[in-house]
């Protein structure tokens, strides 16, 4: 297992020295943040990333994410186009040295929260979702902000885009997916990189819009579009397990005996109610997960893979990026290298 720690670039309030202070940090994820989705990434770019974690002796082999484009997402004719580019970025992302790169397919969203400041009793605050709340906002009120939003959309061109996705039902995303990964798997293969498409977070639909990586037969049915090493899981803990249909520590034996795994995102949440859920910090007491299971099942198919703690709560008076602060990832970090190294040496 190599532990990395997501660094948003300069211009995030955690610095490559708090990260290289974390203990057992072998390196940092992160990706060329400015570049719109669609177009190609600079080498001096990448390699200036590169460059930087290195003068803190950390390794830079885990891109979050190169995003696709939505007219892929739609299978529209300048897919092809689009798909190009995205060739071009993962054969320079190798160039540079990365081996894995995450993902995702959900349409026009990323992730979604209901509120990103939730007060907890203990005066730390979290990112929680509440299904009723978010069911009752209009995504063509532009107004909204919420974490996983494009903002670079504008009234009228996230309007239109929902349109287009009126014809887009389950099924036609699936091809659409299916038809972007046989367009990248020979350049991945060739160059070793391995995909991870990380689960729709949360694992069902949301504003109506489909969502087809989110539980065992889904993420079987993916894998099943390409047998390769290069056509990957991130098994992101939080995202699959906010549901509670979802076993984590058995998807992770089923997916990581299969060598299916290049990166995994570990956090835990609190299932506070039917698609309801509020995030919390990472050991298993806090939450609904049960960590030392889900590390176990990491030991038992010796996964090698890139992992990272995800969102911690915003502690310790801490200011920035709702869920990627410093503090509670940090201590997310060490909890689960404590894990890591007793299961270890448990055999
Ligand atoms: C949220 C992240 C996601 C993830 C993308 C991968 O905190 O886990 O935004 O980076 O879905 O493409």
């Amino acid at each position: 297992m190599k532990m990395t720690f997501r660094w948003y670039g300069e211009d995030d309030p955690v610095t490559l020295e708090n990260i290289a202070q974390i203990p057992m940090m072998d390196g940092i994820v992160s990706a060329c943040y400015d570049v719109p989705v669609g177009k190609e990434w600079r080498e001096e770019s990448i390699n200036a990333i590169k460059t930087r974690a290195e003068t803190h002796s950390l390794g830079f082999e885990v891109v979050e994410s190169v995003p696709v484009h939505e007219d892929i997402k739609l299978g529209k004719g300048s897919r092809d186009e689009y798909i190009e580019v995205y060739r071009k970025n993962i054969k320079k992302l190798s160039a540079a040295g990365i081996r894995v790169i995450c993902y995702n397919f959900m349409p026009v969203f990323d992730w979604l929260r209901s509120d990103l400041n939730y007060k907890n009793p203990d005066g730390s605050t979290a990112l929680i979702y509440r299904e009723s709340e978010i069911s009752a906002l209009d995504p063509n009120n532009s107004e909204l902000s919420l974490p996983g939003w494009d903002s670079s959309y504008t009234k009228e061109g996230l309007r239109e885009l929902l349109s287009e996705y009126k014809n887009i039902d389950e099924e036609k995303l699936f091809l659409n997916l299916e038809y972007f990964i046989r367009g990248i798997m020979d350049v991945c293969e060739q160059s070793n990189v391995k995909m991870a498409i990380h689960p729709d977070d949360p694992p069902w639909p949301v504003f109506g819009l489909p969502r087809i990586i989110r539980d065992e037969k889904t993420l079987e049915r993916f894998l099943g579009i390409y047998d390769s090493e290069a056509n990957g899981l991130t098994l992101c803990t939080g995202s699959l397990g906010c549901s509670a249909e979802n076993d984590v520590p058995a998807l992770i034996r089923k997916f990581g005996a299969r060598k299916k795994i290049g990166f995994m995102h570990l956090r835990n949440v609190k299932i506070t109610g039917e698609r309801d859920f509020n995030e919390t910090a990472h050991p298993s007491s806090c939450g609904s997960l049960d960590m030392y299971e889900i590390v176990r099942a990491m030991r038992e198919v010796n996964f090698r893979g890139y992992v990272r703690p995800d969102h911690g709560r915003m502690i310790w008076g801490e200011v920035g990026r709702p869920g990627y602060g410093l503090f509670d990832r940090a201590l997310g970090a060490a909890y689960i290298g404590g894990l890591w190294e007793a299961v270890n040496k448990s055999g």
